[in-house]
């Protein structure tokens, strides 16, 4: 750094000045003008400097599903940096990675045996899509090169992860991305499905697009078909009935692999240690991050199935059969983070526990409608989103200023993307807490009206 530059950066700043971290996803300069900052968090709750109770309204964001600083799994944090802090994972291994692994496996559904560890969602998506690239030239197949993505789709930052995404503002400043991409339409229709408790009704028939796109590509050029078995990022689109299952059958019908991205609706969102299970079908290829270790240290990874992972086991037995992986890559600490986590899925019954009160939150959540402004609202699992009207010339505005509201006036985190508000708190809400949330959340939206 210059010494100009440096000094108008540094120099003239006191500690603590909030200048030199260019924040991640944020309107910096509204931020830095009125910081939300918490120092604390404890099971449902952030805390202030001031020592204010901010309701967790978001799992900090979808990952803290068993809640903040849970005794057990920090104490397996605290243990394992003192018994080993790290080790390699190329060429050598430690228990934590191998019974993580076991541990995953057993919860995914069919055949996912395999697990491939990485360190976020973003990394985990381009792990899937280079493993299907990979594993259709280990089949001489290596012609099979096309992605299919879909509108509205989020699958992190990472360059394959924008080509095959579908949000405009992710993807409109950086370029050409990958070529070869294609995508299908998004499942939102507000005409046919607006105020729907779960999965709507309408759409499924949107799965037969991907027939369209193999008549113009052709089946032999399509590597894979990804998409969120739940559009997070883009404001809570749930699949309508039946769209998963058609877009399984048709990628059947052509050899193409389909790759779930469950960086959100793994580990229980949808009250089912992943969505696959809920609705049945299999992936190829599934991706997790977040919730695995409740978002305690940083982790992703893809869950293969037998077949893929057994079509690289050949060869000669000293050579590397996937170029590919990361320093970090099942990290001692996130992996131990990860079992004590997903020992308090199991003994809490949180998965079940999401299931169970589902209609009781989907219930609460719908009684906002009729509010101001209130133009939609889905919600599905422990999951909900509802759609402002946009203030004219002002898009993201209303919803923006609620999330500031929701904080400064009424302690509540929640997240806004465009004008909708996202809301998933961690799996452990109590009942009185999911009242307290839909009247802040009340109240947040009075306060754009
Ligand atoms: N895939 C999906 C489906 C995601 O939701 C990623 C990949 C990327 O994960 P990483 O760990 O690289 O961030 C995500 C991330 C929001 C929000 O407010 C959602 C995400 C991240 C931040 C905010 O909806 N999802």
């Amino acid at each position: 750094m210059s010494a100009t530059a440096s000094q108008s950066v540094h120099s003239l700043n006191a500690p603590n000045d909030l200048e030199a971290w260019w924040m991640p996803f944020t309107a910096n300069r509204a931020f830095k003008k009125s910081p939300r900052m918490v120092v604390g968090a404890k099971d449902m709750h952030y805390t202030t400097a001031d020592g204010k109770k901010i309701l967790d309204a978001t799992a900090g964001l979808w990952c803290c599903n068993a809640g903040h600083a849970r005794e057990p799994i920090v104490s397996a944090i605290q243990k394992q940096a003192a018994e080993l802090d790290f080790s390699p994972s190329f060429q050598f291994g430690h228990n934590g990675g191998f019974k993580l692994a076991s541990r995953i496996a057993d919860l995914a559904p069919g055949d996912l045996d395999h697990v491939f560890f990485v360190n976020s969602g973003s990394e985990a998506i381009d792990t899937a899509l280079k493993i299907a690239l990979a594993y259709w030239n280990s089949k001489g197949q290596g012609q099979r090169t096309r992605l299919i993505g879909r509108e509205r789709g989020y699958h992190g930052v990472g360059f394959g992860g924008i080509s095959v995404g579908g949000i405009v503002a992710n993807r409109k400043v950086f370029g050409t991305m990958l070529a070869g991409v294609d995508h299908l339409p998004h499942t939102y229709n507000r005409s046919e499905q607006a105020f729907t408790k779960g999965e709507p009704e309408w759409g499924a028939h949107l799965a037969d697009e991907l027939e369209r796109i193999v008549a113009l590509h052709d089946a032999s050029t399509i590597a894979a078909v990804v998409v969120e078995p739940m559009a997070g990022s883009t404001g809570v689109l749930p699949a309508p009935k039946g769209y998963l299952k058609r877009l399984r059958d048709i990628c059947d019908k052509y050899g193409i692999l389909l790759i779930f991205d469950e960086v959100i609706t793994g580990f229980g969102r949808l009250g089912t240690p992943f969505a696959a299970e809920r609705y049945g079908v299999v992936p190829d290829l599934m991706t997790f991050a977040k919730g695995v270790n409740s978002g305690t240290v940083p982790m992703g990874g893809v869950v293969a199935r037998k077949g893929i992972y057994d079509a690289f086991m050949k060869g000669p037995d000293h050579v590397i059969e996937l170029f590919h992986g990361y320093t970090y890559s099942a990290h001692p600490l996130a992996c131990a983070a990860a079992l004590a986590t997903l020992d308090v899925y199991r003994d809490e019954k949180l998965f079940e526990r999401t299931k169970a009160n589902e209609s009781r939150w989907m219930d609460a959540i719908m009684t906002l409608k009729g509010l101001p402004n209130v133009l939609d609202i889905r919600t599905i699992g422990l999951v909900a989103a509802i759609d402002l009207a946009s203030i004219p010339d002002a898009f993201g505005k209303r919803a923006f200023t609620a999330m500031d509201n929701a904080f400064h006036q009424q302690g509540m985190m929640v997240r806004s993307t465009g004008d909708t508000l996202a809301v998933t708190p961690p799996l452990v809400i109590s009942d009185a807490q999911i009242d307290e949330l839909v009247e802040k959340l009340r109240k947040t939206i009075l306060s754009v009206a």
